[in-house]
């Protein structure tokens, strides 16, 4: 089995990110929307339970929202599908594509008091195992399947990067907490998902279509931004839906507004092409390197405050090397000048 899943992960494939954004499409599916996999408003419709979902640790369900984590140090919270997806035949026609591929429509809000200190973020499962908690943003560690990790807190930094990154677990590779997933990491991008309290929701919307997996945001922005896109990725029917979160000494609301599972639909034309030719180049790297199984793509940069933040503090350092060495040269020819008064 380990061996078997590691084979997967060395082929899952991230493509080069390219800066795309597309008009909003709307935030409702397209397609077929299998009820028994989502959660939206109104969540109970039948005394305190929400239909084929469950929670645990600190979450709470209101009217207008489900709360992983309120804005209190040291709480994890879990909403977890109870019912594995499509492992009923009957649940779902045989020529419906592929059994496990699904669209996952998720509507959250991320928000606090903190202005310079917040934390750590949520994740979005498709997993094995559920409603165990533990410290993967709330979730056990170890899991089987895939892991969408909304990190608001960059734990190498030490800094605020808000960073999305997606990790396909085997059950045994452990996600490193120190390093936010080193290179358990598939792929990511340092989008800023956090908003003010008196905003609303943004939209997520992750596709798993054809072994494709990839990742839109739509940061009421009205468009859809590209996260990520990974080919190659192996999810089977019968895992489960789940999204968990989690603070620490650093503590942040983590809303939950809506989480829609449907049928992908078909791509449009255009952006098929776009697609096949990005996984045509990405082919042809792969046979120029072919020991090169696994690259990493490029995250993608989009113009934000720490972006600017970051080139200032790159040019400091190109104004303090440049000192630096003409400050070396002017010692240096003094020296060389005082050793030619003694050479002669
Ligand atoms: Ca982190």
């Amino acid at each position: 089995m380990r061996s078997t899943m590691t084979a997967v992960l060395l082929v899952a494939a991230t493509l080069l990110a390219v800066v795309t954004s597309r008009k909003s499409l709307g935030h409702d599916p397209a397609g077929y929307v299998y009820q028994h996999h989502t959660v939206a408003h109104p969540y109970m419709n039948s005394g305190m339970d929400i239909p084929h979902w469950r929670i645990g640790g600190s979450t709470l369900v209101t009217d207008s929202y489900i709360r992983l984590t309120p804005d209190r140090q040291s709480r994890r919270g879990y909403l977890w599908n109870s019912r594995p997806y499509k492992l009923l035949a009957t649940q779902v026609p045989e020529d419906e594509g592929s059994m496990s591929d699904f669209q996952l429509d998720i509507s959250f809000h991320v928000h606090g008091q903190g202005v310079r200190l917040y934390g750590d973020g949520f994740a979005v499962w498709y997993t094995k195992e559920s409603e165990e908690m533990g410290p993967v943003f709330g979730n056990r560690d170890k899991f089987t399947g895939l892991g969408i990790f909304f990190d608001t807190y960059s734990n190498v930094q030490q800094g605020h990067q808000q960073y999305i990154s997606v990790m396909i677990g085997d059950g045994e590779q452990a996600y490193d907490h120190d390093v936010d997933g080193g290179d358990a990491k598939i792929a990511g991008c340092p989008l800023r998902f956090r908003s003010r309290s008196d905003e609303v929701p943004y939209h997520a919307r992750i596709i798993y279509q054809d072994k494709i997996l990839r990742m839109h945001l739509d940061l009421n922005t009205g468009n859809w931004h590209e996260c990520f896109v990974v080919r190659r990725v192996h999810l089977p029917p019968g895992y489960h839906f789940g999204v968990t979160a989690a603070t620490g000494d650093l503590a942040d609301n983590h809303d939950i507004i809506s989480f829609k599972v449907s049928e992908p639909v078909e791509m449009d034309p255009e952006e098929k092409k776009e697609l096949m030719d990005r996984i045509h180049e990405d082919e042809v790297l792969e046979q120029k390197n072919p020991d090169q199984l696994l690259h990493k793509g490029q995250d993608i940069q989009y113009e934000n405050p720490d972006a600017e933040g970051s080139w200032f503090w790159v040019g400091v350092v190109v104004v303090v090397l440049i000192a630096a060495t003409f400050g070396g040269l002017f010692v240096y020819s003094k020296s060389q000048q005082k050793a030619s008064r003694f050479n002669f």
